[in-house]
This record gives C-alpha cells, sequence and structure tokens, in this order.
C-alpha cells in the first residue's frame, strides 16, 4: 500500500448538463452542473519517470465524473456527489481519497444567489476487525462473512489472518473459539463500518443473548486508521484487545509494526508483554 501523500491532482469547474433536482421540472428540463475534484494520489511515480501509464489520467476521471454524474437523475445533489466520488476511488485504485464538489448555479431559489454547492470527502480507510466464532461450523461462518464483504463495493483488499483455537475468555463456560484477524481498506465512516458487521453478523445467524457468551460469529473493529473514539456505542481502538491472545496473535501476523495508537505501542510489543505477563510462550 502507497504511503499517505500530500500530492494531488486538482480538477476545477467541469461543466454537466444533468438532471438531478427535488423538482420535477429540474428532472424534465435538467440543468448546468460545475464539478471540482481534489484527488490525493501519490504522484512521485509520474513525476520521475514522465509516463502517462504511471499516473492517474485526469482526462479519464473527468469522464468518468462526467458520465456517473449523466447516469441517472439524483433528486439530490448530496447523492449525485457520493455517487460520483465512490466511482472514482472504484475506478482509479491509487487515488487514496477524493474531495468532491458540486456547484449548482441555476437552483431553483426565488432570491438572488451566484450558486450553491455540496462539498464531501470519501476515501479509503485501513481498518482491522477481530473475528471470533464458537457455535456451529465455525470455519464456515467465518468464510461466508468473509465472502459478503468481498462482495461489497465498499470494501477492498481483504486479507484474513490464520484461524486459532482458543479457550474462551471472560469466565462463561462455553465451547472453544477459532478466532482470526481481518485487514481492509474501506470508504465506511466508523459507525456504517460497525453497521455493515453487524448486518454481516445477522446474516450468520447471530442471536445475542448472553453477554460473553456463545455466539455463530462476532466481528469488532479493532482499528480504523489511528482514530481513537469512545462513545456510547462504539470504542475504538477495542477496548479490551490489549488483554486478549486470540486477538493479539493473529493480528500480529498480519500488522506487527501497526502502533496502537493509545497505548503507543506495537501488535508485536502487546503481544509479548501479555504472553510474558501470563507467563506463557
Ligand atoms: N461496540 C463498542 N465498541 C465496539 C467495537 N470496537 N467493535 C459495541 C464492535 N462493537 C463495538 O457487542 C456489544 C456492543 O459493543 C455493540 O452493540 C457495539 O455497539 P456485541 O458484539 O453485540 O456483544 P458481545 O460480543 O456479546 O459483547 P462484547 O462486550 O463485544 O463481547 P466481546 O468483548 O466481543 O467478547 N473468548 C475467546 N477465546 N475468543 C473470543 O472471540 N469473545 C468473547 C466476546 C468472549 N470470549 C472469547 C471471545
Ligand atoms: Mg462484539
Amino acid at each position: 500500500m502507497s504511503m499517505r501523500t500530500t500530492d494531488e491532482i486538482r480538477i476545477q469547474d467541469l461543466e454537466v448538463y444533468a438532471y438531478h433536482g427535488v423538482f420535477e421540472e429540474e428532472q424534465r428540463e435538467g440543468q448546468r452542473f460545475y464539478v471540482d475534484a481534489v484527488l490525493s494520489t501519490d504522484l512521485r511515480q509520474a513525476g520521475s519517470s514522465d509516463r502517462l501509464e504511471d499516473a492517474t489520467d485526469y482526462g479519464a476521471v473527468c469522464h468518468t465524473i462526467y458520465e456517473t454524474m449523466r447516469e441517472e437523475p439524483c433528486r439530490l445533489i448530496e447523492r449525485a456527489a457520493q455517487k460520483t466520488a465512490e466511482a472514482i476511488l472504484l475506478t482509479y485504485p491509487d487515488v487514496r481519497a477524493v474531495t468532491l464538489e458540486i456547484k449548482k448555479p441555476e437552483a431553483p431559489i426565488d432570491l438572488p444567489f451566484s450558486c450553491v454547492s455540496v462539498r464531501i470527502e470519501r476515501g479509503w480507510h485501513s481498518v482491522y476487525v477481530a473475528l471470533g466464532s464458537n457455535m456451529g461450523d465455525r470455519q464456515a461462518l467465518i468464510s461466508e462473512a468473509v465472502v459478503h464483504l468481498k462482495q461489497e463495493n465498499c470494501c477492498r483488499g481483504i486479507r484474513v489472518s490464520d484461524l486459532i483455537e482458543t479457550a474462551p475468555y471472560g469466565g462463561v463456560e462455553q465451547e472453544d473459539f477459532l478466532n482470526g484477524v481481518l485487514e481492509m481498506e474501506t470508504w465506511l465512516s466508523p459507525f456504517q463500518l460497525l453497521k455493515l458487521l453487524q448486518e454481516t453478523e445477522r446474516r450468520a445467524g447471530r442471536e445475542r443473548s448472553i453477554r460473553w457468551g456463545p455466539r455463530t460469529l462476532d466481528m469488532d473493529i479493532l482499528f480504523y486508521d489511528d482514530l481513537i473514539l469512545e462513545d456510547i456505542e462504539l470504542t475504538i481502538p477495542h477496548k479490551d484487545m490489549a488483554n486478549r491472545i486470540f486477538v493479539l496473535k493473529p493480528l500480529c501476523q498480519l500488522a506487527p509494526g501497526k502502533r496502537h495508537p493509545v497505548l503507543k505501542q506495537t501488535v508485536e510489543e502487546l503481544l509479548t508483554r501479555l504472553q510474558t505477563n501470563m507467563g506463557s510462550g
């Protein structure tokens, strides 16, 4: 994966005649829209080689924007902007993030104004998710969940650690777990990601009953970039991860050097410390 960069490709005021709007007349007659796009992408390779193959072709990006804007009418420019940003992220894998502004200078407002617009930012975020199952065909439940995520446009670059057999943690008497960690990139926000994972758990037939009790499939967010989030619904990094061998071991296989943004230690250091404290190898 390429490093973070401050390099950008900028497109300004691309004119698109399209049919977005809440009013019937807007959908029938259409109007002019202007699109600004700022693409975050590393330009060093192209800067050194001077070859178009090493660059994100801005002409092609303009056409992607144009075609997506013309594809189907949206009632809201918010929707048109989101679809267009997603099309850019899907079509140009070297673009890590895009800021997109859609301007609507002829919007039907009965007051003098020069322009209304929406501006959004979307990009690929690196996330790690803990996987656990101790009911039914554990291996199959985990693979089906992975297949489900692979089918989503909003997820890419999925890698899964080896799955390991682990004794139950947390004091509830129950069957052994199969545990692993999944790495991927997503354009979802942390809360959208939580929803997607809960939806994936539901498809695996999970019923929430006993806290820390048996489950067909459990998917917990460990890291979301270097985000620190404390909300009643969602804590990132996962608040108990540093105490769980069954999380740190598979995580260490994928990302030993990843630094915990709160504890400031790498995954490998956390694992070593925990194994030492527990007096095991
Ligand atoms: N929530 C908060 N932060 C997060 C996050 N980072 N990722 C909230 C996901 N969810 C997060 O979780 C309850 C609520 O946590 C969610 O609604 C969400 O808003 P849940 O999955 O619905 O319920 P749960 O899993 O029963 O509770 P909890 O506390 O998440 O249990 P754990 O901590 O997941 O522990 N032993 C072994 N060997 N292997 C295991 O995998 N797993 C557990 C479950 C116990 N013992 C285990 C294992
Ligand atoms: Mg959970």
